[in-house]
């Protein structure tokens, strides 16, 4: 096996977050007609081409636990390959996609977290190809690139894009589609299915949006069923050519942005016998770039279709937490994943004791102090609940503030506790998404301090979602 791998020998001198995490720093690797190999454990990056290449018939390909990028062509470049994995892997900043499938069969992509791509995956003439359970932040395009997934010339049975996040913040990416699907075809038993995927963001782009199906036509048996929608873009949900399409209980919701246009659409845009057209159990709550509610659009193209005027909720009043009140939710105390705090009381009162299920034993910090909860996954945050000490005498006060991505905040409450209660006492406000909750505490009635004894944050999460199944990179 032909893996080059540059290793770095005055370790001393490089900063310590490069290898806090013991991987191996390396230029390139080139995989060429190969087979049974793992690339595993690596800090790769390339400054003039393609971080990783697999080429030339190669074959049970596994690239777990790496951090890639940045790279100046693809993160992972695949062609006439098959039987690839590519696992829990960090993949950032590539000027290409993050994975580029050409030719290639049986590929599976989960657990990934990719941030500042051109695309995050793109195939083109493949079959069989699994993208799940990956997040994907600021896709970079330009257009005609800038998806999540597309998915082009695939066809056949075994290909999914199902339990991804995306996130596009506007100002710092630059998407089209979300999902697309060009010229691709599933079978009459095994559609392509996309399902259970959360899109949030979209836009400035005039032409990109959520989830497409059938674009360029000659397309077939594409399922887009149970997806949760926020200001994705220019549209939430369409089919715009080919036959046997379905879009099924998707929740679709925009506020007016200049770029937004209609919610739901279906219009054969390509004159590509467009028929057997389902649209079904979705509910849509869109404002157009005028300020005016378009949830829906039928060009009247593509023949009957099934449920449009009866089956789907046009007039909903989802808002931008729509994914409160998609079914299956139900509320419960995150296991959090980690605790960090801007100051706190050595040794002993330490942030992690908030997070214990101990009312002995506390967080205290002097002064004007945060405390700061990654829950490992973006969940629909609608209480916390705090026990303080000496909650029954003392009436604390603080503020909670919560985000996705780290960058932008939200303050979802301003006050003080009772002072008059032992244990947990229970704040609730708006349903919330996020990742992550920082608590700001200005201490109490009684001193300057901050003292928590425990802090309970309530949340749910689709019922699909699966958070031991996310990203656990543990590269930063
Ligand atoms: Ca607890
Ligand atoms: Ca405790």
């Amino acid at each position: 096996m032909r893996v080059q791998i540059i290793s770095f020998i005055s370790l001393i001198f490089l900063p310590i977050s490069a290898f806090s995490n013991n991987l191996t720093a390396s230029g390139p690797i080139v995989i060429n007609g190969e087979n049974n190999v793992v690339i595993s454990g690596l800090q790769i990056s390339n400054p003039s081409g393609p971080c990783v290449t697999i080429a030339s018939g190669s074959s049970n390909i596994i690239i777990k636990n790496n951090k890639i990028g940045p790279c100046e062509e693809n993160a992972i470049d695949i062609r006439s390959s098959n039987n690839i994995t590519v696992q829990n892997n960090h993949i950032h900043d590539a000027v290409g996609e993050g994975v580029y499938l050409f030719s290639a069969e049986l590929v599976e992509i989960k657990n990934n977290k990719f941030e500042d791509v051109r695309t995050g995956v793109y195939a083109s003439i493949a079959s069989k190809i699994k993208v799940s359970h990956n997040e994907f932040r600021n896709m970079q395009g330009p257009f005609p690139r800038g998806q999540m997934v597309q998915l082009a010339f695939t066809n056949g049975g075994g290909s999914y894009i199902s339990n991804n996040v995306s996130i596009n913040e506007l100002g710092y990416s630059d998407p089209e589609d979300a999902i697309n699907l060009y010229k691709s075809n599933g079978t009459p038993a095994d559609p392509i299915m996309i399902r259970n995927n959360l899109i949030i963001g979209g836009g400035p782009s005039n032409s990109g949006g959520g989830i497409i199906l059938g674009d360029g036509g000659e397309s077939s048996y594409q399922i887009a069923q149970d997806n949760i929608l926020v200001n994705p873009g220019q549209y939430g949900v369409a089919v715009v050519g080919g036959h046997h399409m379905q879009l099924l209980g998707n929740s679709i919701y925009s506020q007016q942005f200049p770029f937004t246009n209609v919610g739901l659409y279906v219009w054969d845009q390509y004159d590509s016998a467009c028929a057997n057209i389902t649209v079904r159990n979705n509910s849509v709550n869109y404002t157009n770039k005028d300020g005016l509610k378009n949830a829906g659009w039928n060009a009247r193209n593509c023949g009957v279709i099934d449920g449009w005027s009866s089956k789907n909720n046009w007039n909903a009043t989802i808002k931008e937490n729509v994914a409160e009140q998609h079914p299956g939710l139900t509320s419960t105390n995150i296991a959090v994943i980690s605790v960090t705090a801007s100051s706190f009381h050595a040794p002993l009162h330490i942030p992690q004791n908030t997070i214990d299920n101990d009312l002995a034993s506390r967080w205290s910090a002097e002064g004007e102090q945060w405390i700061h909860y990654d829950l490992g996954g973006i969940f629909i945050v609608s209480q916390i609940d705090i026990a303080f000490w000496l909650g029954s005498a003392r009436s604390y006060a603080f503020d909670i503030e919560l985000s996705v991505d780290g960058t932008n905040w939200k303050q979802v409450f301003d006050g003080q506790s009772g002072g008059s209660i032992i244990g947990l006492e229970s704040f609730d406000f708006t349903a919330t998404l996020a990742r992550l909750v920082r608590i700001n505490g200005h201490g109490s009635t009684g001193s300057d301090w901050n003292n928590y004894l425990e802090v309970d944050i309530i949340a749910s999460a689709p019922s699909y979602y699966q958070k031991d199944l996310l990203f656990k990179g543990t590269f930063e």
